[in-house]
């Protein structure tokens, strides 16, 4: 598929000069970087390199929950409060495109039109269609761009369905995880996945029916959960098309926030989180790297054509590959 990426040097007075149209928030230098990353331009990974001194700031807060309970309105109020209080902010609205959500990106676009206009949000949809570097990579990379356009409140929102949904909101400082009242699908059908990640409850559509309903059972499950280092997950109604409920959501998201800022554990979890992240990027490295220098993308397909006409085993292949780039 495509070429092992060599780290393009040769433009860095370009590169420098587009990091700090970034910094200063230009948006079609965000916007032209964000395509980088999407389309692993050996750019992107320059001017991310320029970056990341300036990252660090923002506050990443991950929006998720089933198809159509209302995050990108509710990611529109959120992103409308924020700027009340005179912050920045930048929005990352990943498009499934799965049977699910068809229009989903247009959807985002029309609902989120409030902000257009102010230069002080930021709005991007990603699409996961044909995802080369693993979407989860690329929403990390558009988070830390928009850490340094220095946007102050960074929102990603993402259908909780599949296990890269889950990893990108795994990426958030909080995470809000929507329900809604008569989905048919209670609690107890809810992604254990999901259930572990979230920091809020955010129970959306709360002027239908079956709110009180919903409320107990989240409340009760959360009894039987263990609580997360010591933070008693809430429930926060909201009706997110009118903006109730909005204000207290932020005052619980901000009280979150204060106490991750002054717990003990801050720094060790950091440091886990890069750890995490810099496995990943350390394996794509040494693949691309050993695929190289084992023949390239056509000694691989060679070798998955003799796999799958069962000439040779995987095992044996792999290690055939890695005696080839000398490891
Ligand atoms: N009654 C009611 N409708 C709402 C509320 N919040 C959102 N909606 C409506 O629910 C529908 C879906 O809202 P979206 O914000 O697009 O939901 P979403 O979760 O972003 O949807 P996908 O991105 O497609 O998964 C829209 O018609 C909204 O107007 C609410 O609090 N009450
Ligand atoms: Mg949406």
């Amino acid at each position: 598929v495509n070429a092992p990426s060599i780290v393009d040097r040769s433009a860095p007075e370009g590169v420098q000069a587009w990091a700090a149209q970034v910094r200063d928030g230009d948006v079609r230098a965000l916007a032209r970087a964000i395509t980088a990353i999407e389309n692993q331009q050996p750019q992107a990974e320059a001017l991310l390199e320029q970056l990341f001194p300036s990252t660090g700031k923002a506050f990443l807060i991950g929006v998720t929950g089933a198809p159509g309970t209302g995050k990108s309105t509710l990611v529109d109020r959120l992103a409308g409060a924020y700027r009340s209080m005179d912050r920045s902010v930048g929005i990352i609205a990943v498009d499934p495109t799965s049977p699910y959500t068809g229009g989903a990106v247009l959807g985002d676009r029309i609902r989120m039109q409030n902000h257009s206009g102010d230069a002080g949000v930021f709005i991007r949809s990603m699409a996961t269609r044909g995802f080369l570097g693993g979407l989860a990579r690329a929403t990390a990379d558009v988070a830390l761009l928009l850490d340094a356009a220095g946007k102050q409140v960074v929102i990603l929102e993402t259908v909780g369905v599949g296990q890269d949904e889950v990893d990108i909101v795994r990426l958030a400082d909080c995470t809000l995880v929507l329900m809604v009242p008569g989905l048919g699908d209670d609690v107890q059908s809810m992604k254990a996945g999901l259930m572990e990640v979230a920091d809020i409850f955010v129970l959306n559509k709360a002027e239908r029916d079956g709110a009180d309903r919903l409320q107990q059972q989240i409340e009760a499950m959360l009894e039987l959960a263990p609580g997360r280092r010591g933070w008693t997950t809430p429930v926060v109604r909201t009706t997110a098309t009118e903006g109730a409920g909005v204000a207290q959501l932020i005052d619980t998201i901000e009280q979150f926030r204060m106490r991750e800022e002054l717990a003990a554990d801050r720094r060790s979890r950091m440091v886990g989180h890069w750890k995490q992240r810099l496995r990943t990027l350390l394996g794509e490295h040494l693949i691309d790297r050993t695929v190289a220098k084992a023949g390239g993308e056509g000694a691989l397909e060679a070798l998955a054509g003799d796999v799958a006409e069962r000439r040779v085993n995987p095992y044996t292949a792999v290690r055939e590959i890695a005696a080839r780039a000398g490891i």
